[in-house]
């Protein structure tokens, strides 16, 4: 399908051409433990089924922001704009001299052979999306037979899910082996106060499963309040990363997907990451420790030999 144009959605905000050199210093071999490349559309088509045509943004790109930014590593997570065509991340994973990680969409029928691969190149987690504007089957079977599968490769299922989904789903997400992540703080409604009912029954979640982990990436995303604080949000990802230290992942989100109302800095973001994790400690386990136990387990053995 190469020389197809694709032109992005209207109303879509292209990532941030200059972003500011943060303040706040990342520890030594920081992981960006969520971004995403997209296409180039030309070379990797978008999927037909996708609900936006995003722009492009490439792995170059995004290894020039991870050294902008003072990170390390990358973990590059499939949008659903690419479907299970996983071609543009093993790409991205593949070029990366070993400094990124991917997390891939598969269908049911994947085989051993196609998952073997993935994961010689460098795919340690399988995605599925709950958020209703962007997928049009909520994948419940496929994610119970894929998360069993994917456990002799040393994956784990990553899940996008918004908070007032999570009573009615809450108890499946219980039930399904092997590590399980939830990107974004499972998209709580910041406006309920991070000490409402819905946000406790999300900890309690945390509390009674310890394979599941959590990111908390997206302020921009969540935030009412606005940028470039997002304030509102900081109780939210505060409670998490002191209940949770050694379950907890951060991101940019790069090149933020779906932004509407205003094209987050990834420089201001990085900012708000000690505002959540105010000391070295949990900092470091943040974003070096715990990344690097998921998605490097190879070298954290390593250093401890
Ligand atoms: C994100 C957020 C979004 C989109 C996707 O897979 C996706 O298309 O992840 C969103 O629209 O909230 O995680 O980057």
């Amino acid at each position: 399908m190469s020389g197809t144009e694709f032109v992005m959605d209207e109303g879509w905000l292209e990532f941030h051409p200059d972003p500011s050199k943060p303040l706040f210093m990342v520890p030594d071999g920081a992981v960006d433990a969520h971004c995403h490349v997209f296409g180039p559309g030309e070379q990797f088509p978008y999927a037909p089924t996708r609900k936006y045509t995003p722009c492009d943004a490439s792995k170059d790109q995004l290894w020039a922001l991870r050294n902008h930014l003072g990170f390390e590593r990358n973990v590059i997570v499939q949008a659903t704009c690419h479907g299970t065509d996983n071609r543009a991340l093993v790409d991205a994973v593949s070029h990366s001299a070993g400094k990124a990680r991917g997390v891939a969409s598969v269908s049911r029928d994947i085989s051993d052979k196609e998952l073997q691969s993935l994961s010689d190149a460098g795919i340690r987690g399988v995605r599925f999306s709950f958020v209703r504007r962007l997928v049009d089957v909520l994948p419940h079977d496929t994610l119970v037979s894929v998360g069993e599968r994917i456990q002799p490769f040393g994956m784990h299922l990553v899940i996008y899910v918004e908070s007032q989904d999570l009573p009615e789903l809450s108890d499946f997400f219980a039930s399904l082996p092997g590590i399980v992540v939830f990107d974004h703080m499972a998209r709580p409604d910041v406006s309920k106060g991070a000490d409402s009912a819905e946000f406790d029954a999300f900890a309690r979640l945390l509390g009674d499963n310890e394979n599941m982990w959590v990111k908390v990436s997206c302020p921009e995303r969540l935030s009412v309040s606005g940028p470039p604080d997002y304030d509102d949000v900081v109780p939210f990802g505060k409670r998490v990363v002191e209940t949770f230290p050694d379950r907890v992942l951060w991101g940019t989100d790069w090149p933020h997907p779906n932004m509407k109302s205003h094209m987050p800095d990834d420089g201001k973001l990085v900012d708000y990451i000690p505002k959540i994790a105010a000391t070295r400690d949990l900092q470091r386990r943040l974003l070096v420790d715990n990344p690097m136990r998921l998605y490097w387990p190879d070298e954290v053995a390593d250093l401890s030999q």
